[in-house]
């Protein structure tokens, strides 16, 4: 089988709805050149479709699952529930500030783990993805390691920055 063109992540959002935040860990994913594929899916409107997805991921080559869903966020949990690649959830901010998301997902029952990124944390997601899948890739271990680096730069202009402020007590 070429698996050259498979994904080796799977992200999956409960509407496109979700995307505006969604697209912050497809672009990461595209950045770092690391094969995805993205689709929509619901525990509460299509949950057989659910189940089917999660069941198969192992098979397809998919290596771990992000899961973005809002309000009363089953997704992550119902795939998590049916899989044992590694699911990691993104709760969506609707209602409630997305308190209601971040509570669906973080509060699994034991033996159903799902690694449950901040509000809208997509990015952090992808990182996390990539993290994973890291682990015995070792060109992609590289590619996070200088990505981790290339965050200093951050706070070494914050720095600068932060001595120009004239304060008489400042020393
Ligand atoms: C959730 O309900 C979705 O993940 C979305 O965050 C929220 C609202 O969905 P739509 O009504 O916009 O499709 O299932």
């Amino acid at each position: 089988m070429n698996t050259e063109n498979c994904p080796l992540v799977s992200v999956i959002m409960g509407s496109t709805s979700d995307l505006p935040i969604m697209e912050k860990a497809l672009e990461f994913l595209d950045s770092m050149g690391v094969k995805f594929e993205v689709n929509a899916l619901s525990a509460h409107r299509t949950p057989a479709e659910v189940e089917s997805f999660a069941a198969n991921a192992q098979n397809r080559g998919i290596k771990v699952i992000i899961a973005g869903a809002g309000m009363a966020a089953a997704l992550p949990g119902v795939i998590a529930a049916n899989t044992v690649v590694p699911v990691i959830g993104v709760p969506i901010k609707g209602t409630f500030d997305g308190l209601d998301a971040l509570l669906s997902m973080i509060q699994m029952p034991p033996g159903i783990p799902v690694a449950t990124v901040a509000v809208n944390g997509a990015l952090n997601a992808a990182i996390l993805a990539l993290q994973i899948l890291a682990v015995d890739n070792r060109a992609l271990m590289q590619k996070m390691a200088a990505y981790k680096q290339g965050l200093k730069t951050k706070i070494v202009k914050a720095n600068e920055a932060l001595s120009k402020l004239d304060y008489n007590n400042m020393v």
